[in-house]
């Protein structure tokens, strides 16, 4: 579109991004007509510069390709006004996040690109976030978001609205309170306290299961667009929700997509989807690929798997959700029917990256609470004993996938240190509070649990130990 202009300034031009905020500010685009023209992004990718070469070659457009089970259909987007790389342009994101034409500064860089510790407070130890303290070209969003506001202040402009869009709990406060934190830490009290007076970063809950491109990817947009190529297009499954603290400015009317939603408090929402999905999504990522299950499609439909992960969903993850039975069995039924939708091809190793980050909001916090309350925390603890199993692999070079994870090397260590070791190995992951928090209650009983699952999981048949799991067989050491 010609007369586009970009009112958003966009950090983290992922795949997540292209088929979720700027498919809902394509709806907008189209609902808004001439009156919305200012609310085209300007989407900056961390450190990709491939991805704007590409989109450049077709004018920013890409086909989003929505996959169910009876069909795949085609749509193009087009609300992408500039693409860039941040790493080689620093000060244009900088400045874009400063300039007075931007109202709404958006956020997708996963878990990990917030350099949090368990607790949710930002890291300030960690060296990519040291090495950007008054650094002018900074390489982490925090920074990014930082500078900007910082020339904001300096300029006396009206600072934007900063949205986060990543699975992080309370992801608007956590935020703020890591922007500020990082201003501090580099001696700028004045503008974290600036920061906290003007800026607004409302909480969200994002969600649409976005699986890495593949191969047939462009076939099918070529075929759905009858002849046009797209090299990059992205697929995703046709639910869609984006759940948006209220917050005052202009913004463009998201809400042309269907589930789109601005409410007082996202707080359920936002619990409900990073326990029920998210948390459960790594249960089936770390055992299914210990079975031999190469996608999450393939590990929620295993006859076994499957139920034991459902029995976790609805019963140990539904921790501290102030809903109906009927409402979690109903949102248990829609996830577990998502999650077995065999036309996303979403790799169970992918999902099973950067499980330190991920794994505190997801899995620990119901954990804590469901052994507080007396509830059954099998699943937890079979989740975390397959993930311990994956890094001990790892260091036995047995498993041949790639490792992804802040602290990959940390992990591998502690399993070489006590290779075999099942119960060290436990203790050590264990005893890692920026992974896990403080110790849990009954800490020993739980690690001594994990440590006989993670026995039963090297040792016997995985199949068997998973049958045996569902049907409630005590884990009591003997
Ligand atoms: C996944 C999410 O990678 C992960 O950790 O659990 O990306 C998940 O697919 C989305 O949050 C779904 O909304």
């Amino acid at each position: 579109m010609k007369s586009l202009r970009s009112g958003i300034v966009h950090l983290g031009c992922g795949n997540f991004h292209r088929a979720h905020q700027a498919v809902a500010t394509q709806a907008a685009l189209n609902e808004m007509g001439a009156e919305g023209h200012h609310w085209g992004i300007a989407s900056a990718t961390m450190r990709r510069p491939d991805l704007v070469t590409q989109l450049a070659q077709q004018d920013n457009l890409y086909t989003l390709l929505t996959r169910e089970r009876t069909g795949t259909t085609a749509s193009v987007i087009g609300s992408l006004h500039r693409v860039f790389c941040a790493a080689d342009q620093p000060d244009r994101l900088i400045e874009r996040i400063a300039s007075p034409t931007t109202k709404i500064v958006t956020l997708t860089i996963t878990a990990t690109g917030y350099h949090l510790s368990a607790d949710g407070q930002l890291d300030v130890t960690d060296l990519n976030i040291r090495n950007d303290f008054n650094n002018p070209s900074p390489i982490t969003a925090i920074a990014f978001l930082t500078r900007g506001l910082e020339r904001v202040r300096q300029r006396g402009t009206t600072p934007p609205v900063i949205i986060c869009c990543d699975n992080l709990s309370h992801n608007g406060v956590t935020l703020r309170a890591a922007v500020m934190a990082f201003a501090e830490a580099e001696g700028r009290g004045a503008l974290a306290q600036w920061i906290a007076g003007h800026v607004q970063f409302p909480d969200t809950m994002v969600d649409r299961i976005v699986p890495t491109p593949h191969e047939g990817d462009i076939a099918d947009a070529r075929r759905l667009l009858g002849g046009i190529d797209d090299e990059i297009p992205v697929s995703a499954e046709p639910w869609f929700q984006w759940i948006i603290q209220h917050f005052d400015g202009p913004r463009p009317f998201w809400e042309a997509h269907h589930g789109t939603r601005f409410v007082h408090d996202v707080d359920m929402f936002e619990r409900a989807k990073l326990q029920m999905l998210n948390g459960s999504h790594m249960l089936l990522a770390y055992v299914g690929q210990l079975t031999g299950r190469e996608t999450i499609a393939e590990a929620a439909s295993d006859p076994v798997l499957g139920p034991l992960a459902r029995r976790f969903m609805r019963f140990e993850q539904t921790a501290g959700l102030d809903l109906q039975e009927k409402e979690l069995d109903d949102y248990t039924d829609e996830l577990m029917s998502r999650l077995k939708n065999p036309a996303i091809v979403h790799e169970a190793e992918r999902i099973g990256r950067n499980g330190s980050a991920k794994m505190a909001a997801r899995v620990i916090r119901p954990m804590r609470e469901n052994i507080s309350a007396g509830r059954d925390v099998t699943g937890a603890v079979l989740l975390i004993a397959s993930w311990i199993r994956w890094f001990a692999l790892h260091e036995k070079e047995a498993l041949e996938i790639s490792l992804e994870d802040p602290r990959a090397a940390m992990l591998k260590k502690i399993c070489a240190e006590c290779r075999d070791h099942h119960a060290a190995q436990a203790e050590a992951f264990l005893a890692m509070e920026e992974v896990f928090g403080p110790s849990l209650p009954d800490h020993d009983k739980y690690v001594a649990d994990i440590a006989e699952m993670l026995k039963r999981i090297s040792e016997q048949n995985m199949q068997n130990v998973l049958q045996a799991t569902l049907k409630g067989e005590s884990l009591a050491v003997p």
